[in-house]
């Protein structure tokens, strides 16, 4: 069974949000295209607590797109988002959720970053989505989302050495383009990998 997998698609990473991906709303239909096509469908949430390592807030002298070291790992500084039960942290408000048959949250743990959703950063723990897929027996993953150079990029290459064969949607997909170019290589080191990469990059 093939399972498309929506990353991320939360309020805070479309435009206004606290970490807008630029274009970032306008994956939300081909989100809802896909869904209406799909055998299953499973979404992951950025889901932090609100004093997440992650934050550049939790850290005297460091700003938002700095590196620092989190816990032992090199970690990017980002503004406060996607704090649990806050309205950044929701869905997109036209996502077709009636159709999300599984929602798997990561980033919860305080000191350690998550951007795949199958593992955290230092690949400590799981977060059961591989686990889940092995039940309901998914034999391929479509994946789209935010952003394409961080969150959907790990995720890919997780599930590419977990052994699953990834088409990645990349007109689903936009980035947050730290620096220039970072989605494009984003996109590169999918296919490398060797994810099947299908539509245009839009950025
Ligand atoms: C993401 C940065 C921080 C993402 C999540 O969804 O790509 N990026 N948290
Ligand atoms: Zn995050």
């Amino acid at each position: 069974m093939n399972v498309l997998l929506l990353i991320d698609l939360q309020n805070d990473f479309l435009p206004g949000g606290a970490l807008a991906v630029s274009g970032g709303d306008q994956v939300i239909p081909i989100a809802n295209f896909g869904m209406e096509v799909a055998q299953h469908v499973v979404a992951t949430q950025d889901w932090h607590p609100r004093d997440h390592g992650s934050f550049a807030s939790q850290h005297a002298g460091v700003k938002v797109g700095e590196s620092f070291l989190l816990d032992g790992l090199i970690q990017t500084a980002w503004p406060d988002h996607c704090v649990q039960g806050t309205h950044g942290a929701e869905f997109a408000s036209n996502l077709n959720v009636t159709r999300i048959d599984k929602v798997v949250r990561k980033g919860t743990f305080p000191n350690i970053d998550s951007y795949s959703g199958f593992f955290d950063n230092g690949h400590r723990q799981s977060t059961g989505l591989h686990d889940y897929l092995r039940e309901v027996g998914a034999t391929g993953l479509s994946v789209l989302g935010l952003a394409t150079d961080y969150c959907v990029k790990f995720t890919v290459l997780d599930a590419l050495s977990l052994g699953y064969p990834v088409r990645v949607i990349a007109h689903g997909c936009r980035g947050v383009e730290l620096n220039a170019g970072d989605t494009a290589a984003a996109i590169e080191s999918m296919r490398r990998a060797g994810a099947e990469i299908i539509g245009g990059s839009l950025t």
